[in-house]
């Protein structure tokens, strides 16, 4: 931590970047029936509950933050002014979250709470009053208090024994979270250990030199944009926000998954402050850095309502230039002391407040709900809407995933519809307004379908059991086949410069491209070049442009030639097979003859790889034509293996031949095959004087018998995995 970061926390590090804006507009309120106060407080503890749930436990949130906070809202006011309606067991009294069964549970040092909102700036006023009189606050001696940005993340409590990170947990139900130890350890800016530096502030006393602290874990929006990206091109769901990404990777059951995930923490809290010799959030959050923890920079000790409220201001204008999101700014009373002082309610601490950004909401006109056809033929609705500015840019088009969104969210061509950016990045339909004259105008405009037929090519569209997409199944669909074109050309894959959406598509019209090998086997400088000469008028110069493209084009399609296993295999799009698994797989494997032949069993077998991927490449193995297109690259000069196959071991069975019989426990023989020529060694499928070895598993027959006939040494397993361990043979 460098000095000139703790000084520049004495005035917020957003310095003159900030400018003060205009306030934020309230949330409307929503009409509804006439209820009892009973009533309408079960119901709102019911749904929030069941929102609740579906947000923590199950990662799948169905409702807009704002909407919860709204609902939650109401059922604070509902028991403000009813008293008798507050039970134990009603949503305003929990800490919110659930404890998922999947890893094992981990009770916190002290109760994790989560704070109140203050859904305005008159509320986040109230609240500032309200402290500043229990404090005793006067003009001369003003209450001091840290505002800090509210990460939208996920809690998390990292635990250190002796200086020594030993256990990170979720906050699960405040009480109870779940041990994601093995995970955490694979966050880059979480520290293995306390810096002495920090040490020094801690007496033992009381703790048992054990100190937990807490933060959150969160994902940057440009890796969640990146995450997203490779889930699209491996035909898998994307993750709705970067929240919901940082949950996936944090709760992922091989930590090796997590640690391809980018996530960061920003820490900001202790179990226990009575061993720190520090006695305010200001000083605590330099000590927390000084112990070598990730401390968000942009904190402001504040002492009045004045410098709070501009705090808040400037944190709202510059949400869009951080790499994180953030939902708003927790504001607390510096001293501890006087937190001590405030003390806690049933559900939260009284010397802390999330104030909480309006949200970004927009109206437009959904105007057309277009159908995307992607590589794999999976038909996608696009909703088309008239172009708004929401948080910081211009969109007119989110994708509406499939049909069961389409009802779920019940939009309809027409519609007025409310649009936000989850994550502040993706644009997403929230759903119709439906309230006053536009209800019954929503309720008069026709559901909306499918279609029957595929836009692109006019086939059938098909539906598989148990499937929610709509596919084209057609081998001849034009925008499944440019979409493939385009893929293997995109960054991830082949990198093929200037190879624009449109010039594939009209590359596909004219009969150049069909498949990927025609890149390499079919498609000629002189023909690219005839796409200009053949739309031209008069102007002679658009044939030198065409030249000169084409020219440019096959200097990259030969260049990409080189691109390696892994990038061949992400290009040719086989489903469920990423960027990063393709990688896995090349490496794993080493060649396409390797891989072509193995079973679905050797693919599982890599690290990372599971049965459905596995299943995916041998599927795709099996159709001929797949087959045929590969032969068609590898003929025309493709690179099909991996270079950079590391870590390379040294070639100790070099000169060494190998027969594999019978059936291992450990491995597949292809496997075994493939780690002993790793080794350097030669595998070979019979037995004759020139073989070193032959490895017999079970039930191993003729090929044994044959061995011991010639006098050829015979391991068993093993040995075998003696020699894969260590490289090294049998005297
Ligand atoms: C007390 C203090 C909860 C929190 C807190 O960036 C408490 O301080 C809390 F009971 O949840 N998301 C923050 C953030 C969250 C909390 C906090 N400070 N900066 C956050």
């Amino acid at each position: 931590m460098a000095d000139s970061n703790q000084a520049g926390m004495q005035t917020s590090l957003f310095g003159d970047l900030f400018s003060a804006g205009p306030e934020p507009p309230e949330p409307k309120p929503t009409q509804r029936p006439r209820q009892s106060a009973a009533q309408r407080a079960a119901e709102l503890n019911r749904i929030l509950s069941h929102a609740a749930y579906r947000y923590y436990a199950l990662d799948n949130p169905e409702m807009t933050d704002a909407e919860f906070d709204r609902l939650l809202q109401e059922l604070l006011a509902l028991e403000a002014a009813h008293p008798e309606l507050v039970s134990p067991d009603s949503y305003t009294q929990r800490v919110g979250g659930f404890v998922s069964e999947q890893f094992e549970p981990v009770t916190h040092a002290a109760r994790m709470y989560s704070m109140d909102d203050a859904m305005g700036l008159d509320e986040l006023d109230e609240w500032l009053a309200r402290t500043d009189e229990a404090l005793g606050a006067s003009e001369a001696n003003p209450v001091a208090y840290t505002c800090e940005l509210k990460i939208d993340g996920l809690g998390i409590a990292l635990t250190y024994r002796d200086g020594q990170f030993v256990r990170a947990a979720t906050r699960g139900d405040g009480t109870t979270g779940e041990n994601v130890t093995a995970n955490v350890l694979t966050v880059r800016d979480v520290p293995g250990a306390l810096a002495a530096a920090g040490l020094e502030h801690v007496s033992g006393r009381g703790l048992g030199s054990s100190v937990e602290v807490r933060g959150e874990v969160y994902m940057p929006k440009t890796s969640f944009v990146r995450l997203n990206e490779d889930a699209d091109a491996a035909g898998q769901q994307p993750f709705a926000n970067p929240r919901n990404a940082a949950a996936g990777s944090l709760r992922q059951k091989d930590p090796k998954v997590t640690a391809h995930r980018d996530l960061a923490t920003f820490i900001y809290a202790v179990a226990d402050t009575a061993p720190l010799d520090v006695t305010s959030q200001w000083e605590f959050l330099l000590w927390l850095r000084s112990c070598g923890f990730s401390v968000n920079p942009n904190a402001k000790r504040c002492l009045s309502a004045r410098e709070v409220h501009d705090f808040c201001a400037d944190a709202l204008a510059h949400r869009d230039d951080l790499d994180y999101d953030i939902d708003g700014v927790v504001v607390k009373v510096d001293s501890f002391a006087s937190q001590a002082a405030l003390g806690f309610t049933a559900r939260a601490p009284r010397w802390a407040i999330a104030y909480k950004f309006p949200p970004e909401e927009k109206r437009t006109v959904l105007r057309e709900i277009r159908i995307q056809v992607g590589r794999t033929g999976v038909l996608t609705p696009v909703a088309e809407f008239d172009p708004v500015v929401v948080a910081g840019s211009t969109i007119a088009r989110a994708t509406l995933h499939n049909i069961d969104e389409v009802r779920r969210k019940d939009v309809r061509v027409g519609d007025t519809i409310v649009v936000h950016k989850a994550g502040d990045v993706i644009p997403e339909v929230v759903g119709p307004v439906t309230e006053g004259e536009l209800g019954p105008e929503h309720e008069a405009r026709p559901l909306w379908n499918m279609p029957e037929l595929c836009p692109s090519c006019g086939s059938p569209v098909v539906r598989e059991e148990g499937e929610v997409a709509y596919r084209c199944v057609s081998i001849d669909c034009p925008a499944q086949a440019s979409e493939r074109l385009i893929h293997w050309g995109s960054r991830g894959a082949m990198d093929i410069d200037g190879l624009g959406d449109e010039l594939v598509g009209r590359m596909v019209e004219q009969g150049l491209l069909s498949d990927v090998a025609d890149f390499y086997d079919h498609l000629t400088e002189d023909a690219l070049a005839d796409l200009w000469t053949g739309r031209m008028s008069v102007a002679g110069e658009r044939i030198v442009v065409g030249k000169t493209i084409a020219h440019k084009v096959m200097a990259q399609v030969e260049e990409s030639k080189r691109r390696g296993l892994a990038k061949v295999l992400f290009g040719l799009g086989i489903r469920h097979v990423g960027a990063n698994v393709a990688a896995s797989i090349a490496k794993s494997f080493g060649s396409m003859e390797a891989l072509s032949s193995a079973s679905t069993e050797d693919i599982a077998a890599v690290d990372g790889v599971g049965p459905k991927i596995a299943e995916s490449l041998h599927e795709f193995f099996a159709v001929p034509h797949n087959l045929a297109v590969v032969e068609r690259l590898r003929e025309a000069g493709v690179l099909m293996e991996e270079e950079h196959r590391e870590p390379e071991r040294p070639q100790t069975l070099a000169g060494l031949t190998f027969v594999l019989t019978g059936s291992l426990e450990s491995m597949t023989r292809s496997a075994a095959g493939d780690a002993l020529k790793a080794l350097g060694a030669k595998v070979s499928g019979s037995v004759s004087k020139k073989t070193s070895f032959v490895v017999a598993g079970e039930a191993a027959g003729s090929k044994l018998a044959k061995a011991q006939q010639l006098g050829v040494p015979v391991l068993d397993e093993d040995a075998l995995m003696h020699i894969l361990e260590t490289g090294e043979v049998p005297a």
